[in-house]
């Protein structure tokens, strides 16, 4: 029989975070590559870029406590229940998310700490952590990133004190050389909460415009103008479960719109959960890697990982600087073709995103003996038998037979060392290491 998960055949011990012991289940699929990341910490790293922008921001909302949360492994209540995420949302499921057991998990939002931190009576208050996502593998894209998590709420008896405040804030931004786009509007499908009075919803949205595009002004104020244009920023609609309205706000970067941070007025029902139902006011989670890399011109999300001095001598604490690439030794390619097992229902989605309007049918339920293929999977495989050493895993070619129905797949595996040369058989034998592991466990014959 197949294991149900990608790792539980492999790993036999209970996991151990912070002196607590976590029973493995068919649930657990956090391999060790993942688990010994927990104790890096590069948001609280001296003189690193994540950690630098975490004390920008810090320094800008500086009437807000700044929180750090003990250790990433939350409760799935926490991480998704709590939050208001329907059963079958799909960041819920195996192929997205990394359980320790059915009950435990790794964050993956500072979302999760959202209601303890309510519950202190905190008013104005940030939370930066580590997160953890099942995801693809490119320039941009990591198991691990980091965010930071920023309210601001009030007590209902203070909500009038907002006009005052939004006006303040409108002055600062007066002469901001940004160019801020905001078509948004409050509708049917992005609407105000009915417990809320429209006009105090209404403002407390305005606070958090005024207050994130403030925040976009002090980051990129240097850069406010590229190549003699105004950098572009905009806001868009969004849904989340935990917030209406909502909205992500992006940046206009290297010919892309590039998602900074998703946003909205808190949900009341979270409040109510926390203790706190006489309070009212907005949230955001915002990915301290994407700012890093637009501000710093850091080309590659592996390099935050990277202990080479050549990397860590570059920054210093409150500065932004750019990145002087320095030279990358030559990358090395294998492709490798197999036939996918056949298929058993249940389907495959894409979307770890937060958002994400709950898929049919794929709930936290274990997968069946016979799973359909999901290239998270595979690409999990391939991190943990190349750790930093994998690059990028394009797919080149999909097929399906014409007589037989089987389907088949190419992906290109390329890979590269950050501090030096790789040799072919290097690469060949985490090729046959890779090939080996997806076979007995994904259950893919090579072809
Ligand atoms: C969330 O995680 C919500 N918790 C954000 C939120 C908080 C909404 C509070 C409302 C109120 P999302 O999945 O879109 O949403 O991620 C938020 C940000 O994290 C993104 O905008 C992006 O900057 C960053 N991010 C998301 N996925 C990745 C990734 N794979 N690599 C790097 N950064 C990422
Ligand atoms: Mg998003």
């Amino acid at each position: 029989t197949r294991s149900t998960s990608s790792s539980s055949s492999i790993r036999k011990e209970p996991y151990v975070v912070n002196g607590a012991t976590y029973p493995l289940d068919t649930y657990s699929n956090v391999p060790s590559s993942i688990m010994s990341k927990l104790d890096r910490n590069l948001h609280l790293l001296p003189n690193h870029p994540i950690s630098i922008i975490r004390q920008i921001i810090e320094d800008h909302f500086s009437s807000y406590t700044a929180l750090v949360p003990s250790s990433a492994v939350v409760s799935v209540h926490q991480n998704f229940d709590e939050l208001g995420f329907p059963p079958d949302h799909p960041g819920r499921s195996l192929t997205d998310s990394y359980y320790l057991n059915r009950d435990y998990m790794l964050r993956t939002h500072t979302s999760a700490h959202e209601v303890e931190s309510y519950r202190k009576g905190l008013n104005q208050w940030l939370l930066s952590a580590d997160v953890y996502r099942r995801d693809e593998i490119d320039s941009s894209h990591y198991p691990v990133f980091h965010q930071m998590e920023g309210t601001h709420v009030w007590d209902h008896k203070d909500l009038h004190t907002l006009p005052q405040l939004n006006a303040e804030l409108e002055a600062k931004l007066a002469n901001c050389p940004i160019s801020i786009e905001d078509n948004t509007s409050v509708s049917e499908s992005n609407p105000f909460q009915d417990t809320h009075d429209p006009v105090h919803a209404q403002q407390i949205t305005q606070h958090l415009k005024h207050s994130l595009n403030s925040l976009i002004f002090r980051l990129f104020g240097k850069q406010a103008t590229k190549d003699g244009e105004p950098l572009k920023v905009r806001w868009i609609e969004a849904y989340f479960p935990f917030t209406t309205p909502s909205y992500e706000v992006e940046v206009f970067w290297e010919g892309e719109w590039l998602e900074l941070l998703g946003c909205g007025v808190v949900m009341q029902k979270t409040l109510d959960q926390a203790g706190v139902s006489n309070k009212a006011g907005w949230a955001f989670g915002l990915g301290l890697e994407r700012l890093s890399m637009v501000l710093f011109s850091i080309p590659d999300i592996r390099l935050f990982w990277s202990t080479d001095p050549r990397f860590s001598d570059q920054f210093k604490e409150g500065e932004i600087s750019t990145f002087k690439p320095y030279s990358r030794y030559p990358p090395c390619y294998k492709d490798m073709s197999f036939w996918l097992p056949a298929p058993s229902g249940g389907g495959s989605t894409t979307s770890a995103e937060h958002g994400a309007a709950a898929a049919g049918g794929r709930g936290t339920q274990p997968p069946s003996k016979v799973k359909a293929f999901h290239e998270n999977d595979y690409c999990e495989i391939v991190r943990d038998v190349a750790g930093d050493l994998i690059e990028s895993v394009t797919l080149l070619d999909d097929f399906i037979h014409p007589k037989t129905g089987r389907q088949s797949k190419c992906f290109r595996l390329n890979y590269r060392h950050m501090d030096r040369s790789l040799s072919n058989e290097e690469v060949n034998e985490l090729q046959d290491k890779v090939q080996k592991r997806v076979v007995e466990e994904m259950g893919i014959e090579m072809r």
